[in-house]
């Protein structure tokens, strides 16, 4: 079996050749330049460098690596197709540790296998400040890490995205696009239930060159896995579309023909693998103590016994060595291989192949989509909802940006994520550009990380802003990970009406902002709508949440708007007449309210200015002196938003009045809300009045 050249199992065999599709499968080629040193020796080079590295920093995760090194020994010296000189080439398998705190698992590996930045030196100074390798993989500061892992769950569902992003881009660029995608899941990465939504959806998508390695050792951190969970993992796969299977996890040989047949399969593969947690630990092998602490010097000393393993501490034998770097370059053929397929695109696709890829806009076509939105706006203004207001925008964007990839989380209808143009995508056509991801938020934002991170998709989603709590922990790594990627959140106050307070979000912008490197977008009507889309887009290095209404708007912003004004984060949208008394900052749904009241404080013969705030965060990066005159120095501030205070101090200052929620919503009409928290125009003029007193 182990010898057996296989054909590729992906379908794009018709346009490799037969001598193509085997070169492209390092295993095969590297068949007879087998390393002469034995299995055990290389798995236990990765155990000793994890147990040493753990005992000397005194923090980490010995159990994982120790446990799980048969599986990636095996997976990293004859299956993984990955090219240690070059970490971002595009066709490389993606091999993500969802099991995050096995760390020095990863660290290990790429040491072996020759990863240039990743020496010994770095693995001596494990988790400390400045190395490369930190407590758990991240993502841009380690090469050859594919996800930051840690969160455990997400890595799984970040797997899901990456195979999605193949499939996809496969469909499009044809056999440039030619990956697998391999997880290491541990008992907690499985009983999370994110990996739940991430399951099901691989498996309704059939996404059969995703591959997970579940590292079944029985044990967490409280211990014997039986205090809290009994479920028949290969059940359940099974039951979500999946092919599984129980290994043991220690015999080389029963791992590579799990892989080898795994590499065949129609769906994706789960591949159960029993193992010790600490193999080789002569007292903690099995138990929950080898997980999370070093092992003690005794103990070291007793699995270096164990395992016949008599070399000093970071000591790897040159001949163990040498045969970690010769399957590092395993596939270099593939990857010059690869090369010739890339030429062979043709210049055009070629370019905008490696545009993609570099996650560089299509900066003209976005112009132009931008542009005809707008003069359309201005021809004829829309009052609308500022969620219709994004599908307008798409219906512009989706053709200029070829990388957007949306979808919905079951509420297509309400996000009013998918253009008229869009077609789905299916299990049968991986082309399709709109993926209904069911009811699973979870697993839909975390996907869309993996997606990100894979390359050549820029994707964005659709759900109601209440429902970002369910999006939050994939929210967060994106944002720790400096991905772009869009999250459509309609539905975005009290204005949503009738579904009531389990549905009106009225902490969610703030607990948004809370977030660093993320960008929350609430746009007052449709040319802030356009606007907030295109620096969405361009922002390439952080996600987005684009708050939008469900109620219709109108808009303010009237005639030509070349200039995107959302850029600066807040700007004044109604000047005051003469020196302003009063300035009044709102966002979106209550900019309008802010204007209304303007108009009532003129009566009175009070002048005030109205400042719309798109984004908080473009505002706090502007200069000072420009930070200072959008501020500007009226006697009174009032910030307006249907929203808690939480955050708008920075903006109105301590002193400032707030129009806002306090409470959460009820259900009710929408216009009865708004009168019934006292968000309304009058509520400001009268804030106003009685803080000139
Ligand atoms: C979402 C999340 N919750 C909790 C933790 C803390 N934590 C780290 S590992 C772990 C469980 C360990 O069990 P398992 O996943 O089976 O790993 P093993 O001990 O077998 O290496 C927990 C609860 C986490 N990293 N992520
Ligand atoms: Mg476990």
């Amino acid at each position: 079996m182990l010898s057996t050249p296989r054909k590729q199992a992906f379908s794009m065999s018709a346009q490799v050749s037969s001598t193509a599709a085997m070169a492209s499968n390092p295993r095969h080629e590297d068949a007879a330049a087998a390393p002469a040193v034995a299995h055990a020796a290389l798995a236990n080079a990765i155990r000793a460098l994890a147990m040493d590295a753990v005992e000397q920093t005194k923090s980490g995760h010995p159990g994982l690596p120790m446990g799980a090194a048969d599986i990636a020994t095996v997976l990293f010296t004859q299956f993984l197709k990955f090219d240690p000189a070059d970490p971002a080439w595009p066709d490389r398998d993606r091999f993500v540790l969802s099991a995050g705190h096995g760390s020095m698992l990863l660290y290990a590996l790429l040491y072996l296998t020759g990863y240039p930045e990743m020496t010994l030196d770095q693995i001596k100074r494990f988790r400390q400040l400045g190395s490369i390798t930190a407590g758990h993989p991240e993502y841009g500061h380690t090469p050859g890490v594919e996800t930051t892992t840690g969160p455990l769950g997400q890595g799984l569902a970040n797997a899901v995205g990456m195979a999605i992003a193949e499939r996809h881009l496969a469909a499009e660029f044809g056999n440039v696009v030619d990956h697998r995608t391999y997880v290491l899941a541990s008992d907690g990465d499985l009983m999370e239930g994110v990996s739940q939504e991430a399951i099901a959806l691989a498996g309704h998508l059939k996404l059969n060159k995703l591959i997970v390695l579940f590292d079944d050792n029985g044990i967490s951190i409280d211990g014997a896995l039986s205090l809290a969970d009994s479920v028949d993992q290969v059940k359940r796969f099974e039951a979500a579309g999946w092919a599984a299977s129980r290994i043991d996890g220690h015999d080389p040989q029963a791992i590579a023909s799990a892989i080898a047949n795994a590499q065949d399969s129609d769906r994706p593969v789960m591949i159960a693998c029993k193992t010790t947690i600490g193999f080789g630990a002569p007292n903690k092998a099995g138990k929950a103590s080898a997980h999370g602490s070093p092992l003690g010097a005794d103990e070291i000393k007793g699995a270096r016994e164990t395992l016949g393993w008599s070399h000093a501490p970071f000591d790897i034998p040159a001949d163990i060595l040498a045969a970690w770097r010769t399957a590092g370059a395993r596939s270099q053929k593939a990857h010059v291989d690869w090369k010739k397929r890339l030429g062979a695109l043709g210049a055009t696709k070629r370019a905008e192949f490696e545009r993609r890829m570099a996650g560089e806009l299509p900066q003209q076509a976005l112009d132009g989509a931008v542009a005809t939105v707008k003069a359309s706006l201005a021809a004829t203004p829309k009052n609308i909802a500022t969620r219709a207001a994004s599908e307008f925008a798409l219906e512009s964007l989706i053709p200029a940006v070829p990388e957007m990839l949306g979808g919905s989380a079951d509420l297509t209808g309400s996000n009013n994520t998918r253009t008229k143009s869009m077609k789905a995508m299916s299990a049968s056509d991986y082309s399709g550009r709109f993926i209904h991801y069911g009811v699973r938020e979870h697993g839909m934002a975390a996907a869309m990380n993996g997606m990100a991170l894979h390359g050549g998709i820029t994707p964005y989603s659709g759900t109601f802003l209440v429902f970002s709590d369910y999006c939050r922990p994939a929210i967060r790594l994106a944002a720790l990970m400096g991905q772009r990627v869009i999250h459509v959140m309609t539905h975005d106050s009290i204005g949503l009406g009738e579904d009531g307070p389990t549905h009106q979000p009225v902490e969610h912008l703030a607990a948004l902002r809370a977030i660093p490197n993320l960008l929350v977008f609430r746009p007052c009507d449709a040319v802030e709508t356009i606007e907030c889309w295109q620096l969405a887009l361009e922002n390439y290095h952080r996600p987005s949440v684009l708050a939008l209404t469900r109620q219709n708007l109108p808009q303010l912003r009237q005639g030509r708007n070349a200039q995107n004004r959302c850029a600066a984060g807040a700007y004044e949208i109604v000047a005051a007449d003469g020196k302003a008394d009063v300035s009044i900052f709102a966002t979106g749904s209550e900019v309008t309210i802010a204007v209304e009241a303007k108009k009532l404080l003129s009566e009175r013969g009070i002048s005030a200015r109205v400042v719309s705030v798109p984004c908080f965060e473009l505002l706090r990066e502007l200069p000072e002196t420009a930070r200072r005159t959008v501020i500007g120095d009226a006697k009174v501030n009032i910030g307006v938003e249907a929203a808690v205070r939480q955050g708008w101090d920075a903006i109105i200052g301590p002193n400032g009045a707030f129009i806002g929620m306090s409470s959460f919503g009820a259900s009710a009409p929408y216009m009865d809300l708004y009168r019934h928290f006292g968000v309304t125009p009058q509520a400001i003029a009268d804030a106003a009045v009685a803080n000139l007193r």
